[in-house]
């Protein structure tokens, strides 16, 4: 006679059996579960702006370029000066430059007869602390920004006593490119006739200007 393997179970084993099965799917469950809980770093929403190419412009906006004209340096020494600060400037043709120029000297270096077309203004509009001039006498002439191949003349006043600077703008529009030496014209260097040291070193009273 077969025997049912039922009859030898214990009172309740079955249920146990059921009860440990059921845990077990119940772990499995909870397993897999855990195993396969969709990754919540998501990377952030990437909300790209939207692409501003803008149309290409042949208009050159208007150019600001600032000069500093010292006689020493920060700690008084005047090895190297007087000098324009930058020495060599790049600005782009066919869009009004406007220079400004601040100036420390009070010192006037008037030109000499040999140099006197360089005693106008010439090529561009310049103000003076704010006041439109169309001439500085040259008894006042501290230093000039001249470029010659640009047809632009700049007169620097010497500073009026008690003011501890002046400040010039000069605004033009260059016509051509290439690079160009500026130069002072006022003799406010070495020597008997101020043309020597800083009037004949690039860096101090010439450097390059160029237009592209
Ligand atoms: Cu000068």
């Amino acid at each position: 006679m077969a025997i049912s393997p039922g009859r030898y179970l214990r009172p309740g084993a079955f249920a146990s059996s059921l009860a440990a099965v059921a845990a077990g799917t119940l772990l499995a469950a909870c397993g897999s579960s855990t195993a396969a809980s969709p990754s919540t770093t998501a990377s952030p929403a990437t909300t790209e702006a939207p692409t501003t190419t803008a149309a290409p412009t042949t208009t050159i906006a208007p150019q600001n370029v600032s000069l500093q004209l010292d006689t020493e340096s920060a700690s008084g020494s005047k090895a190297g000066y007087p000098k324009f600060i930058p020495g060599d400037v790049t600005i782009h043709q066919g869009s009004p430059v406007t220079l400004t120029i601040t100036s420390v000297d009070d010192g006037p270096a008037p030109l000499p007869a040999s140099l006197a077309t360089y005693e106008t203004i010439q090529g561009g509009t310049e103000t003076v602390d704010g006041k439109a001039v169309t001439s500085v006498p040259n008894a006042n002439i501290s230093h000039t920004y001249s470029v010659p191949d640009l047809g632009i003349n700049v007169l620097i006043p010497a500073v009026p006593s008690g003011a501890k600077s002046t400040t010039v703008t000069f605004t033009f529009t260059p016509t051509k490119t290439g690079t160009f030496t500026w130069h002072c014209f006022a003799p406010c260097g070495d020597g008997t006739d101020g043309m020597g040291g800083a009037m004949a070193t690039m860096g101090q009273m010439e450097g390059n200007i160029t237009v592209s």
